[in-house]
C-alpha cells in the first residue's frame, strides 16, 4: 500500500535500518541476479571485453548513504548484505523503519526483501526509493508501506519531522573499493583513492532515454545540493582532510553545465592552492563551455561524456565535432570515458557497424557501450508504449542495457542487438588496445604540455598524476607489450612506441621498474585470465555502519 507520506508517530527517535539490495550479484538466480549484471562499474558496461586488463572495482550505495548522514535518528546502513545478513540485522535489532533501495533491475530483490521484513520484522514500516520507484503500479508488485520518487533525503528528513530544506551534510565517502586490475589487488591505503563528491541529482538536458534526468524532474530540472562553488569547495577540504584525499569523483550527472558554480570552485581552488584533480561526468556542449586551459587548472583529469551517433539529435551534442573533442582533450592529459548507445532508432543492421567504427574512431581511454532502453519513467519508456513497442514478457532483471532490446525495433532483431552490443566492445578493445595503456598515453600527453605550467597547482597535480607512470604503469605497459604480441600486433607495437617515450621522458628508474616488475604482471594477468575463463566472479564485501546509534536495553 501506498499511503501518503506523513510523519513517524516516533519521529527521530524510530530506529531506522538502511540497506541495498542483497547479493551475490554475479551469478543467475531466481531474485534476479545475473552473471552479466556484476556490482561493478567498469567490469559491467565498460572493460567487459578486456578480460585480465578490465578494471575491476565496487562503488557503495551513496543514495542511502547521503541519507543516513542527513537525519537525526538512529540509522544502521547495511551495504550489499546476503540474505542472511539482511535478516540476521532484522533480529538482532528492532527497527521502526526499514528503507531498501534499488534501482529497476532488482526488483525481484525488493519483493524478497519486503517479504522477509514482513515476516521477521512485522511492526517495521517499509519504506522503498531509489529508481525502481519510477516503476508504474510498484505498490501492486511489492508488500511496502511507502514508496519514494525522486530526492530522497528531503523526503526521510519530513517522514521523521524534520526540516526537508536543512543543508546538506556530506558523507565522507571512498569512491572506490576492492580494485584489481591484471589480477592484482590495489592497496587500500589513506587518500590512494578518490572521494565521491555529490553536488546534485538529476540533468536539466532531458534526454528521452535519460532515467536519472527523468528521475529528479526531467527536462529543464535538477536537484542540487551545493548551489555555489564555495559550498562545495569546503565539502571537498572536508574529503580532504579526513580521507587524505587529493583527486574527487564527482557524482553529477552533468558538473560542467554548471558553469558558474564550477568557476566559483576554481577560483576558492586557487586562492586555497589546491592541486586537487576531479572525475567528472558532463556532456560534450557543456564541455565546450570552456576553454580547455579552465578545465585544466580545474583539475579535471577524467570526463565521462556521451558520444551518441552523429545522426542523433541530442542537444547535448549540437554542433560538435565529438572526434575532435576528444583528441583534444587526451592532448591536455584529460582522459575520456565515452558512452555510445547501441540501437538508435535510425541504426540498422546495414549502418550499425559503421556507426560503432565511428564511435571507437574516439579513441577515448574508456568506453561504455548500452543497448538503447526504454524504462519507465522516461519520455522514451512512453512514447514507446504509446506505439506498442514494448515487449511485456521481459523479466526486469533483464533490463540492465547489456544483454538484448527489451522494445520491438524498426530493423534490428532482439539476438542482434546482443551481437552488434558485444562487437562492439570487442572492436573497442581490438583497436584501440586495453584502456591502461590509453590512460598511460593520455597522462603522458598531460605531463609533456604542463610540466612548466606556469600555475603551480596544475604541475603539482601533473607530477602527482604522473608519479604511478614512472613505476607500476610502466610496468603494466612492458607486459601488455608482450601479452598482445602474437595475438594483436598493431597494439603491441602502439604500446611499445609509447614505452619508449617513458623511456626517454623518464629514464632509466622506468626502464628498471618495467624490466623488474613487467614479468611479474604478465603471469598475474595471465593467472587472472585462466580465473576468469574458469567462471571466477568478485562480489563487494558487506559493509555495516551506524550512526546516532544508542543500543536499546535487551535488544541493542
Ligand atoms: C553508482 C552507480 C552504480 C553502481 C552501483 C553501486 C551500488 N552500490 O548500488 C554500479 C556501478 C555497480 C552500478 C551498476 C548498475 N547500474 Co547504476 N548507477 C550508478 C550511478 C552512476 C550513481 C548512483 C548514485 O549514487 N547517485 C547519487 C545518489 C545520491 O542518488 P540516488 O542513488 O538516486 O539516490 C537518491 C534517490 O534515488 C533516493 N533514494 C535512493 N535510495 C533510496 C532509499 C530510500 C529508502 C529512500 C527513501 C530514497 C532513496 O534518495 C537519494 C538521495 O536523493 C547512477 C546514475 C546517477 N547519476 O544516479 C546509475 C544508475 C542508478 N544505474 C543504473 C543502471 C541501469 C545500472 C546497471 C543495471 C547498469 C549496467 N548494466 O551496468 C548496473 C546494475 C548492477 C546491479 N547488479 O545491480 C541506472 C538505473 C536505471 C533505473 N531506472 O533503474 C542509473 C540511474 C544510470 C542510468 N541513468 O541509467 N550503478
Ligand atoms: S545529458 Fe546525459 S545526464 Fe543529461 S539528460 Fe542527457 S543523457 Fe542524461
Amino acid at each position: 500500500m501506498n499511503k501518503s507520506s506523513q510523519v513517524h508517530p516516533k519521529g527521530i527517535h524510530a530506529r531506522i535500518l538502511l540497506t541495498s539490495v542483497f547479493g551475490p550479484y554475479a551469478q543467475d538466480d531466481e531474485f534476479g541476479s545475473r552473471t552479466i549484471n556484476p556490482m561493478e562499474l567498469y567490469h559491467n558496461q565498460v572493460t567487459r571485453a578486456q578480460g585480465g586488463f578490465s578494471l575491476r572495482m565496487f562503488h557503495r550505495s551513496w543514495g542511502i548513504m547521503m541519507i543516513q548522514h542527513n537525519i537525526s535518528a538512529p540509522c544502521t546502513l547495511l551495504d550489499f548484505p546476503t540474505r542472511e545478513d539482511f535478516a540476521r540485522e532484522l533480529t538482532a535489532h528492532q527497527y521502526d523503519i526499514v528503507g531498501i533501495s534499488s534501482i529497476l533491475v532488482n526488483l525481484g530483490k525488493v519483493r524478497e526483501m519486503c517479504r522477509i521484513v514482513r515476516q521477521l520484522s512485522p511492526y517495521s514500516t517499509i519504506v522503498v526509493g531509489g529508481h525502481v520507484a519510477a516503476l508504474p503500479a510498484l505498490d501492486q508488485l511489492i508488500d511496502a508501506d511507502y514508496i519514494v520518487r525522486g530526492e530522497g533525503i528531503s523526503w526521510m528528513r519530513r517522514y521523521l519531522g524534520e526540516d526537508p530544506d536543512a543543508p546538506i551534510s556530506h558523507p565522507q565517502i571512498v569512491s572506490g573499493l576492492k580494485t584489481r586490475v591484471m589480477g592484482v589487488p590495489l592497496l587500500e591505503r589513506k587518500g590512494g583513492t578518490a572521494a565521491t563528491i555529490i553536488p546534485s541529482v538529476g540533468c536539466p538536458m532531458g534526454c528521452n532515454f535519460c532515467t536519472t534526468s527523468a528521475f529528479f524532474g526531467g527536462k529543464g530540472k535538477f536537484v542540487s545540493f551545493y548551489e555555489s562553488g564555495a559550498e562545495l569547495y569546503n565539502v571537498m577540504c572536508q574529503a580532504e582532510s579526513t580521507l587524505g584525499v587529493q583527486t574527487f569523483f564527482v557524482m553529477d550527472e552533468n558538473f560542467l553545465l554548471h558553469r558558474k558554480r564550477a568557476l566559483q570552485l576554481l577560483e576558492c581552488m586557487k586562492a586555497g592552492k589546491k592541486a586537487w584533480g576531479m572525475a567528472v561526468f558532463a556532456s560534450a556542449n557543456a564541455v565546450r563551455q570552456y576553454k580547455i586551459e579552465e578545465l585544466v587548472e580545474l583539475g579535471v583529469s577524467w570526463i565521462w561524456m556521451g558520444l551518441e551517433s552523429r545522426q542523433s539529435r541530442y542537444a547535448k551534442l549540437k554542433d560538435t565535432d565529438s572526434l575532435e573533442l576528444t583528441r583534444t582533450l587526451r592532448e591536455h592529459g584529460i582522459r575520456v570515458q565515452g558512452s555510445t548507445i547501441i540501437g538508435l532508432e535510425h541504426h540498422t543492421p546495414d549502418n550499425i557497424r559503421e556507426e560503432i567504427e565511428h564511435a571507437v574512431a574516439h579513441n577515448t581511454d574508456f568506453h561504455q557501450f548500452m543497448l538503447y532502453t526504454p524504462v519507465p519513467g522516461t519520455p522514451l519508456f512512453e512514447e514507446m508504449t504509446a506505439q506498442g513497442r514494448m515487449l511485456e514478457d521481459i523479466d526486469l532483471a533483464d533490463i540492465h542495457g547489456q544483454d538484448k532490446f527489451n522494445f520491438r525495433h524498426a530493423a534490428i532483431s532482439r539476438d542482434d542487438s546482443k551481437r552488434f552490443l558485444d562487437w562492439a566492445f570487442w572492436r573497442d578493445f581490438e583497436r584501440n588496445g586495453p584502456s591502461l595503456y590509453r590512460m598511460c598515453e593520455t597522462m603522458l600527453q598531460g605531463w609533456r604540455r604542463y610540466k612548466d605550467y606556469p600555475d603551480p597547482r596544475v604541475r603539482e597535480r601533473f607530477a602527482r598524476e604522473t608519479a604511478k607512470l614512472r613505476t607500476v604503469y610502466s610496468a603494466a605497459l612492458w607486459a601488455a607489450e608482450r601479452y598482445f604480441r602474437k595475438i594483436n600486433n598493431d597494439v603491441s607495437r602502439q604500446i611499445r612506441q609509447l614505452r619508449s617515450q617513458l623511456t626517454r621522458e623518464f629514464g632509466a628508474v622506468s626502464r628498471l621498474v618495467s624490466d623488474t616488475m613487467g614479468p611479474v604482471l604478465l603471469w598475474t594477468t595471465r593467472r587472472e585470465e585462466r580465473r576468469l575463463a574458469a567462471g571466477v566472479t568478485y562480489e563487494p564485501p558487506m559493509i555495516l555502519e551506524r550512526r546516532n546509534w544508542i543500543p536499546l536495553a535487551g535488544r541493542g
